[in-house]
C-alpha cells in the first residue's frame, strides 16, 4: 500500500501497524572498522557449538526453570496466602517435597546454565549488533534473561550456604521478583527461538566431525554427569538414605541437637534467659475467655505424638517424633471450634522476620498440629524451641514457630 505522506494516520490499527513498521525497519550498520576482536568474522570456530546444543541445553534448563518457578511460587504462597489460595495439611510431607525439589533442582541447573551460556556466548558478539529495534529489544530481553537466571542461581546458593553478606537486600524478596522477571524473559526467549528448536531436534543428526576430541554426545554427557554429580552429593539433605552421600549440602539431617539440624538457637534469637525462666507462661487468649498455663499445666493437659518434618525453605528437611498438647484442644479451652479458627502463634523472641505465624483453621483443627514439648522422648532442647514449639503437618520451617509464649485464636465459639 502506497500512502501519500500527507494522509493522517488514523485509527488503533493504523498505528501499530506504523509502530511495527518502524521497529523492524533496517538500522543502519556501525563502521566496519569496529568490526575487531571478538566481533571479527570467524572468530569462535568450535563445531560443538550448534543450534541443536543450544536447544538441547535449552529445553532442559526451560524444564528446570519450570519446576523451581512452580514450587518456588507455592512456597511463597503457602508463606503469604492470598485470600483464594488454600493448602492442605495432608499428605504431611508434601512440602518437604516440593521445596526439597525447588533446591534440587535448583542446584543441577548450575552445569546447565554454564553450558548453555558457553554454547551461544559467540551469538553476544553478532555483527551487526542490532539489526533493528525489533532486534533491540529482543536482545535486551535475552540480556535480561540471562541477568536473571544468573541471580536466581547466586542468590538461592548463597541462601542455602547461608552466606548473606554478598546480598545487601532481603534474599525472599529478590529471588522473588527476580524469578518473575526470569519467567518473562524465557517465555519472550521460547517464542522467539521454538520455530529454530524445532527444527534443530527434528533433523536426523549428520555424523559430527570430531574435533578438540570432544563431540557433542560426551558435552551432553559431561553436564549430564555434572547436575547429577550436584544432586547426588546434597540431595541427602533432605533423602535420608541418601544422607551419607551429602558431602556438598549445607545441612545434614541428623547433625543437631537431639538429632536434628537447628536453624536459629536460643542464644542467636537472643531468649535463652525467658526460655530457660521458671516463671514462664503460655498465655492463651480467646474469644471467651484466656488461660496462661505454666509447664506442669501444659504437661497436665492431654499428650499426643507425631511423626513430622521440619522442611526448611532452604532445602533441608529432618522428620522428629514430637510430644505435646494439641493446638485444637488449646483453642477449645478458649472457647472457640478448632476447625473454623485462625491462630496467631508467638515467640519469646521480641524481634526477627520468624517470631510469629498465623495457623489457618485446616491446621488448628488438624489432630497432629501440636504445641511440642518434647522431641524423641525428652524435653525440647532449648535450640529446638523449649519450653514448647508448633509442630504442623505440611508447612514450611519457617511457619513452625519455636519457645511460643502467646497464642491469640480468632474465631467463633
Ligand atoms: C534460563 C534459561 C535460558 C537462558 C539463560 C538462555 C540463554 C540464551 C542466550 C544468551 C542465547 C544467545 C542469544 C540469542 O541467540 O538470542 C540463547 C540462544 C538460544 N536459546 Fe536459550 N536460554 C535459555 C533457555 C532456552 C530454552 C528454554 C530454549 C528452548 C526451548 C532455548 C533455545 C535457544 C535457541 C534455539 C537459541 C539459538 C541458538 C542458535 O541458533 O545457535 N533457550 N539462549
Ligand atoms: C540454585 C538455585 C536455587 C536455589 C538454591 C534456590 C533457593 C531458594 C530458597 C532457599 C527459597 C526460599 C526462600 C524463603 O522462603 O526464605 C527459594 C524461593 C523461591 N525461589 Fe528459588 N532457588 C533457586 C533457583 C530458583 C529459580 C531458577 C527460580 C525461578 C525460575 C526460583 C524461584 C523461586 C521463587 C519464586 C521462590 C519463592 C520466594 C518467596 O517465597 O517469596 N528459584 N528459592
Ligand atoms: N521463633 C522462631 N522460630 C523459628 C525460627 C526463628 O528464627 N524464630 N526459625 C524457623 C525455621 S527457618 C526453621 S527451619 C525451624 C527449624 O526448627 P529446628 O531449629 O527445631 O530444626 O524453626 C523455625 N522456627
Ligand atoms: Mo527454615
Amino acid at each position: 500500500m502506497v500512502r501519500h505522506p500527507d494522509t493522517p494516520v488514523t485509527g488503533r490499527a493504523a498505528v501499530l501497524r506504523r509502530l511495527a513498521r518502524w521497529c523492524l525497519t533496517p538500522l543502519p550498520a556501525p563502521p566496519v572498522a569496529l568490526r575487531r576482536g571478538p566481533l571479527r568474522p570467524g572468530r569462535f570456530r568450535s563445531r560443538l557449538r550448534s543450534t541443536r546444543l543450544a536447544s538441547q541445553l535449552g529445553v532442559a534448563l526451560g524444564v528446570a526453570f519450570g519446576i523451581c518457578f512452580a514450587t518456588g511460587l507455592l512456597s511463597h504462597l503457602i508463606q503469604h496466602p492470598p485470600g483464594w489460595f488454600w493448602w492442605p495439611a495432608r499428605p504431611v510431607g508434601l512440602y518437604r517435597f516440593t521445596q526439597g525439589l525447588h533446591v534440587a533442582t535448583g542446584l543441577a541447573s548450575v552445569p546447565l546454565l554454564g553450558a548453555k551460556l558457553w554454547s551461544v556466548y559467540p551469538r553476544l558478539f553478532s555483527w551487526p549488533p542490532a539489526r533493528s529495534i525489533a532486534h533491540a529489544a529482543e536482545r535486551a530481553s535475552t540480556g535480561l534473561l540471562v541477568a536473571a537466571a544468573l541471580f536466581l542461581l547466586v542468590s538461592g546458593v548463597l541462601n542455602i550456604s547461608r552466606w548473606y553478606a554478598p546480598m545487601p537486600f532481603f534474599f525472599t524478596a529478590g529471588h522473588y521478583w527476580v524469578a518473575w522477571l526470569a519467567v518473562g524473559g524465557l517465555l519472550v526467549h521460547i517464542g522467539v527461538h521454538l520455530p529454530a528448536v524445532r527444527a534443530a531436534l527434528a533433523r536426523p543428526m549428520a555424523p559430527e566431525p570430531r574435533q578438540d576430541g570432544l563431540d557433542r554426545r560426551a558435552l551432553l554427557g559431561g553436564v549430564a554427569a555434572a547436575s547429577g554429580l550436584i544432586t547426588l552429593t546434597t540431595v541427602g539433605q533432605t533423602i535420608r538414605p541418601l544422607a551419607g552421600l551429602a558431602v556438598l549440602a549445607p545441612r545434614h539431617p541428623d547433625v543437631g541437637p537431639q538429632g536434628l539440624p537447628v536453624n536459629r538457637t536460643a542464644a542467636g534469637a537472643g531468649v535463652r534467659a525467658a526460655a530457660l525462666d521458671p516463671a514462664y507462661r503460655l498465655w492463651v487468649t480467646g474469644p471467651v475467655r484466656s488461660v496462661s498455663l505454666d509447664l506442669a499445666a501444659l504437661y497436665r493437659l492431654p499428650q499426643y505424638r507425631a511423626d513430622l518434618p521440619i522442611a526448611c525453605v532452604e532445602g533441608w528437611s529432618a522428620v522428629g517424633t514430637w510430644t505435646g498438647v494439641r493446638l485444637g484442644d488449646l483453642v477449645a479451652l478458649v472457647g472457640a471450634d478448632p476447625r473454623r479458627s485462625t491462630a496467631l502463634v508467638e515467640s519469646l523472641q521480641v524481634g526477627g522476620r520468624y517470631r510469629a505465624c498465623t495457623v489457618p483453621p485446616e491446621y488448628v483443627g488438624d489432630p497432629l498440629t501440636l504445641v511440642a514439648l518434647r522431641l524423641g522422648g525428652e524435653p525440647l532442647h532449648i535450640d529446638h524451641g523449649y519450653p514448647a514449639r508448633l509442630i504442623a503437618p505440611n508447612r514450611p520451617g519457617v511457619l513452625q514457630t519455636k519457645w511460643i509464649s502467646r497464642i491469640t485464636v480468632a474465631g467463633t465459639p
